[in-house]
C-alpha cells in the first residue's frame, strides 16, 4: 500500500519545508521535493496544509480506578477522541493496584485494558506504590524485558511515597535506565489545610484550589530534585506544573546541568481559579487545581524559552453528574480530573502558533519529537524521517472552529473548553499510513492500535546526543 502526500509544508521539530512525502506498508519511505505519482498510490493533495509527526500525549489515565468511581473514558474512547484530534500516541498511567502489587501486575492488567480497543499505538507508564526490595529488582525487567521506561511516583494520594521511599526509588530507576515522573505536591500541608476548611464549614469548590496552594506543588518540585541529584542525577520529568515558582525551580536545576525536565497541561495555560466560583465549578476540579490567572503568563514564557519541555495532557474523565453527585456538599469528594486529549493539538496550535508565540518547529517539539526522546519512542516516533512510522498530522491554518462537546469523542460528557473559538485544526490523521481520521470524523478501526515497547532512557540520552531537540 502506497500514499503520496503531496504539495504541503512539513513540519519537524526544527524547520518547516516544503516537500512531499511517500508511505510504503505504513512507513515513511521517502522526502523529496517533487514525487512522482504513481497509478498505485493513493494521493493526499496537502496543499495549503502542515504535515507534522501525529501528536504524542504522554499524561493520560484512561479507564483508571480511583476508588469511589473509575474514569469514564476507556482505551477504545479514549484513543478514539485522540486521533479525532491529530494525537497518534498515548502512554498512559497505569493506576494503583491492589495493596502490595507487583509492577508486573498492573502491566497485564493494562495490556488487558488496551488490547482489541485502542485505535492508535501506546505504552504505559508504570507506577510505584511502595517501595520493597521486590519492587526496586523488577523494575530492571521492566524496562529490559517490557520496555517500560517510564515510572510515575506520587507524593500525595492513597500511595504516596515517602521521602525515604522516593530516594530508594530514584536510584533504582537511575540504575536501570528509566525515567521517573512525579506527581508533585506536599500532601501533609494539603491535609492539614483541607481539615481547617472542613471544619469551618468551607466546602465549596474555591477551597479545593486554596487548600492546595502553588506553594505546595512548588515545595515538592524543589523538593524532588533535590532527591533525584541525591539520587546521583536520576533522570527526573515533572508533570502537569502548574505555576511560576516551580517553573523557577526547574530552571534553576536545568541550569545546573541536572537532567530535569516538564510537562504543563492545556488547562494551565488556558484556564483560572475563577472557574471555581462559576455555577458549573466541578467540572473543572483537579490536582494541581486551576490557578491565579498571571499563572499563565509564567507558563507561555516557559513554553517560549524551552524551560518547559512538553505539552500533555492529565485527561482523566468523571462525567459532570458523577462530579456533582460525589462533591456537591464537599470539594473533597469531587473526583479529579478533566478532559483534554481531543483539544490538546488544536488548542496548543491555535494559542501557541496562531497567536505568535511559538513558531510551528516548536509546536511540533512539545507536542510529539520532545516527548518521543523522553519516553524512549524516537526516532519510530515523532519523527519525519524515512524509516518512521507514518504517524501524521495534517492541520489547516485557515480553519476555524468553536470547540463543543457534541463534536467531540470522548465520554465526560462535556468540555471545559466549550465556545473556545480555535485558529486553525487539524484535518487529518493518519496512524502507520492509515487515514483514521478525517475532519473531526473517526474512520479507523477500534483495536487497531499496537503496543510499543519503550527504549530505555540511557538509549534515548544516547540518541539526544546526536539528534536535535
Ligand atoms: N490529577 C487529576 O486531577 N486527575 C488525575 C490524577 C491527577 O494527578
Ligand atoms: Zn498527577
Ligand atoms: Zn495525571
Ligand atoms: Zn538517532
Amino acid at each position: 500500500m502506497k500514499r503520496l502526500i503531496k504539495g504541503g509544508t512539513l513540519v519537524d521539530e526544527v524547520k518547516s519545508y516544503q516537500s512531499d512525502l511517500l508511505i510504503e506498508n505504513g512507513l515513511i519511505t521517502r522526502i523529496a521535493i517533487n514525487i512522482h505519482p504513481e497509478p498505485d498510490m493513493d494521493l493526499i493533495d496537502a496543499s495549503g496544509l502542515l504535515v507534522m509527526p501525529g501528536g504524542i500525549d504522554v499524561h493520560t489515565h484512561f479507564n483508571i480506578d480511583v476508588g469511589l468511581v473509575r474514569s469514564c473514558d476507556d482505551f477504545a474512547s479514549g484513543t478514539r477522541a485522540a486521533a479525532c484530534g491529530g494525537t497518534t500516541t498515548i502512554v498512559d498511567h497505569m493506576g494503583f493496584g491492589p495493596a502490595g502489587c507487583s509492577l508486573h501486575h498492573q502491566l497485564e492488567v493494562y495490556h488487558d485494558y488496551a488490547a482489541g480497543k485502542a485505535v492508535i499505538d501506546y505504552s504505559f507508564h508504570g507506577v510505584i506504590q511502595h517501595v520493597n526490595d521486590s519492587i526496586l529488582e523488577e523494575m530492571q525487567s521492566m524496562v529490559e524485558k517490557e520496555g517500560i521506561s517510564s515510572f510515575k511516583l506520587y507524593l500525595t494520594y492513597q500511595y504516596k511515597l515517602d521521602d525515604g521511599a522516593v530516594l530508594r526509588a530514584l536510584r533504582r530507576l537511575n540504575q536501570v535506565g528509566a525515567l521517573a515522573t512525579v506527581h508533585p505536591e506536599n500532601d501533609a500541608a494539603i491535609t492539614q489545610r483541607r481539615a481547617e476548611f472542613l471544619a469551618q464549614g468551607m466546602t465549596a469548590p474555591l477551597y479545593h484550589a486554596l487548600s492546595r496552594p502553588l506553594e505546595c506543588e512548588a515545595e515538592a518540585i524543589a523538593r524532588m530534585i533535590n532527591l533525584a541529584k541525591l539520587a546521583g542525577d536520576c533522570p527526573l520529568y515533572i508533570v502537569h506544573l502548574s505555576n511560576g515558582l516551580g517553573l523557577d525551580y526547574i530552571r534553576l536545576a536545568k541550569a545546573s546541568g541536572q537532567p530535569v525536565w516538564t510537562e504543563t497541561c492545556p488547562q494551565y495555560l488556558l484556564l483560572d481559579e475563577q472557574y471555581y466560583l462559576r455555577e458549573d465549578a466541578l467540572k473543572f476540579i483537579l490536582s494541581p487545581p486551576l490557578r491565579p490567572k498571571g499563572e499563565q503568563d509564567k507558563l507561555w514564557v516557559g513554553i517560549g524559552e524551552g524551560s518547559v519541555d512538553v505539552v500533555a495532557t492529565d485527561h482523566c474523565t468523571f462525567p459532570y453528574q458523577q462530579k456533582v453527585a460525589l462533591g456537591k456538599q464537599d470539594f473533597s469528594r469531587c473526583p479529579n480530573g478533566l478532559p483534554g486529549v481531543e483539544n490538546r493539538m488544536t488548542l496548543l496550535f491555535s494559542e501557541g502558533v496562531m497567536s505568535g508565540r511559538i513558531s510551528p518547529s516548536r509546536f511540533v517539539d512539545l507536542t510529539s519529537a520532545k516527548p518521543a526522546h523522553l519516553f524512549g519512542l524516537w526516532p519510530q516516533k515523532g519523527c519525519l524521517r524515512p524509516g518512521s512510522d507514518a504517524d501524521l498530522v495534517l492541520f489547516n491554518p485557515d480553519l476555524s472552529d468553536v470547540i463543543r462537546y457534541e463534536n467531540m469523542h470522548d465520554n465526560a460528557g462535556y468540555s471545559p473548553y466549550e465556545g473556545y473559538i480555535c485558529k486553525g485544526g487539524p484535518v487529518m490523521t493518519l496512524s502507520r499510513g492509515e487515514v483514521i481520521a478525517q475532519y473531526g470524523k473517526f474512520i479507523g478501526q477500534a483495536g487497531r492500535g499496537q503496543f510499543i515497547y519503550r527504549q530505555s532512557f540511557h538509549h534515548a540520552e544516547k540518541e539526544a546526543q546526536h539528534e536535535p531537540s
